[in-house]
Formats: C-alpha cells, sequence, structure tokens
C-alpha cells in the first residue's frame, strides 16, 4: 500500500530565469560569465519554449510550475520598465492557469540588472528602495498567483556576493561558506519586508525561499553548530515569522565540528555537486523549518540531485518523499513539493550538474523526458508513493 499525502498537496517542478531561458543580457552574471568555466549563452531557450516546458509539466501530471521573473528583463536600465517583458511572463502565468498548473512566482533569483550590480547591489543605500519599485512594477501581472516567492535563497545570495562579483563559482556546500556580511543580510531582510508589504496590500501571499543546510553538531559541537548556523542560515528562517508561508529547499546536509563545517567525509557517496548523497535532508529541514516557524506553511520550492543516472534520481527522490511523509505524519504543515529541477539548466557556472527531470539537447534544444519525470508524475497522480 502506498502511503499517501494530504488532500490537495501540490506536486510541481522548478526552475529560474537565468538558468533556462537563455541571453539573459542586462543581468549581472551575463557580464560575469566569461570568467567562469561555461556561459549560460541560450541556456534552454525557454524564453521561447516555455509552452513546450508547461506541457511537459502538465502531461506528466504535475499541478504546478515554479519559474522566476527576470528583474534585469524587466528592468533592463534603470527606471525603465519594459511592458513587452512584462507581458512575456503573464503570458506564462497565464499559460499555467490555462493548463491547470498553479503558478510559483519567485521574483529575484540569484540575479540581478547589471546597473544594480554597478551601483553598490544589495551594499547600495537605495538598494531596498530600487528592490521596491521593481516589485511594484511586477504586481499587475501576478493576479492569480497564489505563492509569490519574494528572494530565493537569500542567505547564499550574501554568502556568495563576494565570489560573484570577483567573478568567482564558489565550489561546495554553501553552508560551508564564509559567514555573508551583516550589512547584506540585514539588506536582504529590508528587501524582503519591503517586497511583502507590496504584495500583501496587493491581496497576494508572499515568502521566501530558503536554502536549508541541515547543520549537524559533531562530537557535541552544539554551540559552535548553533553559532555557524546563525549567519547563514537562521537569520533568515527568522525574518520569515509572522509571513504567509515559506519555502524549503533542501539538498544535502553539512555536519559542523569544533573549528567549522568538516569536509564530506573520505567514501561518503556524492552527487555530482560533490554534495554528500543525503535524501533525508528534506525531512531534516522540513522538521527544523517547522520547529523555528509554527504557524507558517511550508512549501517544498526546490529538493532534487545532480546526476547523471536517471535511476538515482529516482532513489534519491523516493527516499526524500518518504522522509517528507513522515515529518507530515508528525504534525509539520506542508502544502507541496516542488521538484528541482524540470530541465537539465545551467547551474551557475556550468552544465555538468544535471539536476533536469528532461533532459535538454544543447544544439537543438529538444526536450526528452526521463524515466524520474514519469516516475514523480505517476506519484503526483496518485498523490502517494
Ligand atoms: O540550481 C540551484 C538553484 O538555482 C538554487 N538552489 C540550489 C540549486 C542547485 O544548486
Amino acid at each position: 500500500m502506498g502511503i499517501s499525502f494530504p488532500e490537495g498537496f501540490l506536486w510541481g517542478a522548478a526552475g529560474s530565469a537565468h538558468q533556462i531561458e537563455g541571453n539573459n543580457v542586462a543581468s549581472d552574471l551575463w557580464a560575469l560569465e566569461s570568467r567562469l568555466p561555461e556561459r549560460s549563452g541560450d541556456a534552454c531557450d525557454s524564453y521561447h519554449r516555455w509552452p513546450e516546458d508547461l506541457d511537459i509539466v502538465r502531461d506528466l501530471g504535475l499541478g504546478a510550475y515554479r519559474f522566476s521573473v527576470e528583474w534585469a528583463r524587466i528592468e533592463p536600465v534603470e527606471g525603465e520598465v519594459s511592458r513587452a517583458q512584462l507581458a512575456h511572463y503573464r503570458r506564462i502565468v497565464d499559460g499555467c492557469l490555462e493548463r491547470g498548473l498553479v503558478p510559483v512566482v519567485t521574483l529575484h533569483h540569484f540575479t540581478s540588472p547589471l546597473w544594480f550590480q554597478r551601483e553598490g547591489g544589495w551594499l547600495a543605500d537605495a538598494a531596498v528602495d530600487r528592490f521596491r519599485r521593481y516589485v511594484r512594477a511586477v504586481l499587475p501581472i501576478l493576479d492569480g498567483v497564489p505563492w509569490v516567492c519574494t528572494i530565493n535563497e537569500p542567505n547564499m545570495v550574501a554568502m556568495t556576493a563576494k565570489a560573484i562579483k570577483e567573478g568567482r563559482r564558489e565550489e561546495g556546500v554553501a553552508g560551508a561558506m564564509a559567514a555573508p556580511d551583516q550589512a547584506l543580510a540585514d539588506a536582504l531582510i529590508a528587501a524582503h519586508r519591503a517586497a511583502r508589504e507590496e504584495l500583501g496590500a496587493a491581496g497576494l501571499r508572499s515568502g521566501w525561499t530558503i536554502a536549508n543546510q541541515n547543520f549537524e553538531a559533531v562530537d557535541g559541537a552544539r554551540a559552535e553548530r548553533d553559532a555557524w548556523a546563525w549567519p547563514r542560515e537562521e537569520q533568515f528562517l527568522e525574518a520569515a515569522k509572522g509571513d504567509d508561508f515559506v519555502g524549503v529547499q533542501a539538498y544535502t546536509r553539512v555536519r559542523i565540528g569544533r573549528d567549522g563545517a568538516l569536509p564530506v567525509p573520505d567514501g561518503a557517496r556524492r552527487t555530482l555537486m560533490g554534495w554528500e548523497f543525503y535524501p533525508e535532508a528534506l525531512a531534516d529541514a522540513v522538521r527544523h523549518t517547522a520547529r523555528l516557524l509554527p504557524g507558517v506553511p511550508i512549501l517544498v520550492t526546490e529538493n532534487g540531485v545532480a546526476t547523471a543516472d536517471d535511476a538515482e534520481r529516482v532513489e534519491y527522490t523516493r527516499a526524500a518523499l518518504a522522509g517528507l511523509h513522515a515529518a507530515i505524519a508528525e504534525g509539520a504543515d506542508v502544502r507541496g513539493y516542488l521538484h528541482w529541477s524540470l530541465l537539465d539548466n545551467y547551474e551557475w557556472g556550468s552544465w555538468a550538474p544535471t539536476f533536469g527531470l528532461v533532459e535538454v539537447d544543447r544544439e537543438t534544444f529538444a526536450r526528452t523526458v526521463k524515466p524520474s519525470a514519469r516516475w514523480l508524475g505517476d506519484v503526483a497522480r496518485a498523490n502517494a508513493l
């Protein structure tokens, strides 16, 4: 007998603009990509092929699609809002609704306009006002969107800001990186609050999506773990108190010893990201978030695995979902699960780590649905494992 998920549980797949659309030429990352191992280029050409992507999601039997609106397209030059780009993204929202898919829309997924970065990025005095102005510009196209994510993985944005500025690709897990500049973290939290004010005034439900690192204390290093976790994760979760929902994104765990993050143990099974293969991460992250944010509904906005072996994707996801089911049975208020990612997409400097349920030919952009996608579709249709 299968294990069932709550009635109305949302099943879907996710992606982000820069990673799938292609030619995001007015963004900060585009300008830096020549210093990264690989460029995004045409990416998956989803800027043009999004109807095909939505058809795949619907045909699989999934019920939701998470995508992001690209600030650099909406406002390529400071203060100049492109109506045509707004209309483009509205067509995707409508495309979801017409197919019976629930749109989950992220307003900022790592990339910013190049002008914003050049004017000081999140550390500029005007940063929060600039983000608020962008959110206001996007409001008219969000009608009918039940889940609006303000900023994706603010903890990652904060921790990788320096590397991005220097045109480096951070290797390893986010949770092992240096703590972020606190002024940057504060600015992101203020930007999230400003966005929520605007969205709330328009009657839209919003939250943000946090990279959960599952910090584990090794050899009793609890105090060290707590001190490590606060700047890198907890402060961002804490800032979600009172939000309409919180997005949980989990892939692996990070072990913390007396001197900080420990490397993945020798011989541990790893993914193409070099991360420990650890599907239990999802349940751990959900339990942790539910404990810290009682009363805030949880949406799993990302979970998945970078692997070239599609059977391993099923194995990972099955185990992650079994854990998720257990966390729900214990009382966590989880409303849905969005797999990362729909497509094999651009993994911030490299095309090598394939997270997709669907393969994309890098020359023709032809999509090939993998067995794992059909398996997840079957789970979604049955609403059970
Ligand atoms: O690809 C990223 C995504 O953009 C944000 N969360 C983690 C994913 C895998 O690294």
